[in-house]
């Protein structure tokens, strides 16, 4: 089968770039450049480019830090790749074109500095998933004894992380007189503009005080809520996709119909009109996105982790088998319901209700095969903001949290490292060496104030989860939820 390449658009049957792709700029500097990027904010940049196809400054340019796969994948197609849209009624496909460069930071670091440094570059956007802020999950502050952080301070090495690239980018835009460039992450991190500012700039006070004032000053970090659940991409959806379009097709993407994106609208230097696109409910721009951000860690993200971890316990593998087992779906419904929706912020203008029965439907997609495991990483990294969260401010109000504690104990059980068959798997969480030990014992674990900060001291909130905890441990994790739907 032939190769996707810019040669073949004009012959495919499926919706395609209709801008000028050959005289894109690269507007966007991408890093992290990872299937859930190419499904969301590089389909809006899509859209944006078709409607406003006389203004061609918004390409991107995407950046892995570490594995070359992306760009061995994409750049023999010159960077196209095909979004495949998947529900229970089909899947339609579109081969996307706003991606206009691969690099690899570890193969070439000079590359990554320069191009955040070039002229054209306006924004510079992140998923580089929680764990690549080296923060503290429970504070949100630098973590200064990040072993890769107090290398790339030291500075006598190419930069392992992400800090250390945009440190060295944005001084090279300082030195040179370039204007300033928005610094925009996607991640699913509470307040994520906000975070990465203060992450950013503690970092960059350490490297030089005159270039932290100069972010400081210029650089914008608008906070964002994204949303589209993108399962990671198999070898039977590289098969069935290149299938459909008739060529090879090395790396395509899978998404729900569903995409979401809330931005604050703070550009230092300018912006795509992302607004413009066909996408459901698509983008809207906001002055204070962080209560959109709750709403949408707490009832999907929360939701999403707490069917992972009872999933992988139960030997259940995807999240619509998850939700089919019985009395899950109303589980998931008042937990959010009774837990999580009453600990939201005001959200003008939107109906939670409404909001919150949309959703099970999407756990529910069975076309996307959205992984258990796969949701089930990094932990310590997600539950601060997904669970933890919620349930301190259920505590502060003296309000029972019985299905979050449920939650916050399923993650622990998960941390043992092997199911309730008897089957091994390898816990991926950048803190698993110190978690794995304290698993065993509800008060140690609840100690790590990294993870769980103050809510460790809470005498109920540890209580709750270890009644949970040993439920879980004695009855497996069917017969605990029984326990709530009797
Ligand atoms: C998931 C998210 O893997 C995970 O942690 O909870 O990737 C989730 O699917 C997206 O945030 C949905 O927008």
């Amino acid at each position: 089968m032939e190769r996707l390449s810019p040669n073949q658009l004009e012959a495919l049957r499926v919706q395609r770039p209709r801008y000028r792709r050959d005289l894109l700029r690269g507007g966007i500097v991408h890093l992290g450049i990872g299937a859930f990027h190419r499904a969301h904010q590089a389909v809006v940049t899509e859209d944006a480019l078709e409607a406003d196809p006389d203004d061609l400054r918004w390409g991107i340019c995407g950046v892995s830090l570490r594995r070359p796969d992306t760009r061995d994948a994409l750049m023999p197609q010159a960077g196209l790749y095909t979004l495949a849209v998947r529900d229970g009624d089909g899947t339609s496909h579109r081969v996307i074109g706003a991606v206009i460069d691969v690099l690899v930071a570890a193969e070439d670091p000079e590359a990554v500095i320069a191009r955040i440094a070039h002229p054209d570059t306006r924004i510079v956007s992140l998923t580089i998933t929680e764990k690549g802020y080296c923060h503290h999950p429970a504070t949100g502050a630098l973590n200064l004894h990040d072993a890769d952080i107090a290398r790339d301070l030291i500075g006598d090495e190419a930069p392992r992380t992400a800090l250390g690239y945009l440190a060295l980018g944005l001084q090279r835009r300082q030195q040179r007189g370039l204007e300033p460039v928005t610094l925009l992450s996607c991640d699913n991190l509470a307040s994520n503009g906000d975070t990465l500012r203060g992450v950013l700039l503690t970092y960059a006070m350490l490297v030089d005080p005159a270039l932290r004032d100069w972010i400081d000053a210029h650089c914008t970090f608008p906070n964002s809520m994204v949303d589209r659940i993108v399962p990671k991409t198999t070898d039977s959806d590289i098969a069935r996709i290149s299938a459909a379009l008739g060529l090879h097709d090395a790396w395509p993407v899978v998404g729900e119909p569903f995409l979401q994106w809330v931005i604050e609208d703070r550009f230092a230097a300018g912006r795509p009109r992302w607004e413009a696109g066909g996408a459901h409910p698509g983008v809207q721009f906001v002055d204070h996105a962080q209560p959109f951000e709750r709403l949408k860690h707490r009832l999907v993200n929360g939701s999403q982790s707490m069917m992972a971890y009872f999933g992988v316990m139960a030997g259940w593998p995807t999240t619509d088998r998850v939700i089919a087992q019985p009395g899950m779906r109303d589980f998931i419904n008042d937990a959010m319901r009774h837990e999580l929706q009453p600990t939201l912020p005001p959200l003008p203008g939107l109906d939670v209700d409404a909001y919150r029965e949309s959703l099970l439907p999407r756990f529910e997609n069975p076309a996307l095969g959205h992984r258990t495991r796969q949701i089930a990483m990094d932990g310590s990294q997600k539950i601060p903001q997904r669970l933890l969260a919620p349930i301190a401010e259920r505590l502060a109000r003296g309000e029972p949290f019985d299905r979050l504690a449920l939650g916050v104990a399923a993650w622990i059980h998960f941390l043992r490292g092997y199911d309730e068959h008897g089957e091994a798997y390898p816990i991926e969480d950048p803190m698993a060496d110190a978690l794995r030990p304290l698993a065993g014992d509800v008060r140690a674990i609840t100690a790590f104030t990294p993870v769980f900060g103050e809510l460790g001291a809470s005498t109920a909130f540890v209580d709750a989860v270890g009644r949970q905890l040993e439920r879980l441990r004695e009855r497996g994790t069917l017969a605990t939820l029984g326990v709530f739907h009797r």
